[in-house]
């Protein structure tokens, strides 16, 4: 699987590929990553890739070109076929079944944006797809792609340790579902639920399954509840 960026900030892809599983999965040579900062892409000696809005308004505008150049310098090295993807909060939400569809190709390009956007030329000829992570609006597209990259790469065969990918034999239905205990089996005071020490699996699934339930259920504070008191 290969993952071409079009960003004006490489470096905060770091953050995916120094640690953790990610890492390793660039390392065994399962998940390439191919940067082209779009710096590099400008056609003026002053490196300026934005510009103000025409019509007016705040902030500035990423110009048609360099984004353009550096598409097809992407398409050039990973195919021309492949398709391009736009971070944005107006795109389609990106949703854990969405992993599967983006496994049946083997490299997508994923354009950054920052400032107040993009000039819509570029997007009408060069962007396939536009795909949020969720309805907020960040400084820029970067943490929606590392997103994006982590969710997918996961599940390429092979990335995920047998230990780790055994919590996952039931594609797509992760373990973030149900509540984890682990040693010490008091602690403060507090036990862990007796069933889970049982070594009896029907029971332990059967609890889990109500666990989680029980959660969606809401037993949970809701985020106005904590900030305002109930
Ligand atoms: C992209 C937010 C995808 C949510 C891109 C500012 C974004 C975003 N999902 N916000 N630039």
């Amino acid at each position: 699987m290969h993952f071409g960026v079009i960003t004006l900030f490489p470096e905060m892809f770091s953050a995916l590929k120094d640690e953790g599983v990610i890492a390793r999965a660039i390392k065994a040579g399962k998940l390439s990553l191919s940067f082209y900062p779009i710096r590099d892409f400008a056609d003026n000696a002053y490196r300026k890739v934005d510009d103000q809005p025409f019509g007016g308004g705040p902030g500035m505008v990423l110009m048609p070109n360099p984004l353009a150049l550096a598409i097809e310098k992407a398409k050039d090295e990973l195919g021309q076929d492949t398709p391009v993807i736009y971070l944005s909060p107006r795109g389609e939400r990106f949703i854990q079944s969405h992993v599967p569809l983006f496994l049946k190709k083997s490299s997508w390009i994923l354009l950054c944006g920052r400032y107040e956007g993009v000039d819509q030329r570029l997007l009408d000829h060069y962007v396939d797809l536009e795909i949020s992570i969720g309805d907020f609006v960040l400084s820029g597209g970067e943490l929606p792609a590392m997103v994006l990259i982590d969710a997918i790469s996961r599940h390429i065969p092979g990335v995920l340790g047998n230990q780790e990918s055994a919590v996952t034999e039931s594609f797509m239905q992760d373990s973030y579902d149900h509540s984890q205990y682990t040693r010490p089996r008091v602690w403060g005071g507090f036990e862990v639920p007796e069933v889970l020490l049982s070594g009896h699996h029907g029971q332990i699934e059967q609890w889990r399954r109500n666990e989680s339930l029980r959660f969606a259920a809401g037993k949970q504070k809701t985020l106005k509840s904590v900030v305002e008191g109930d």
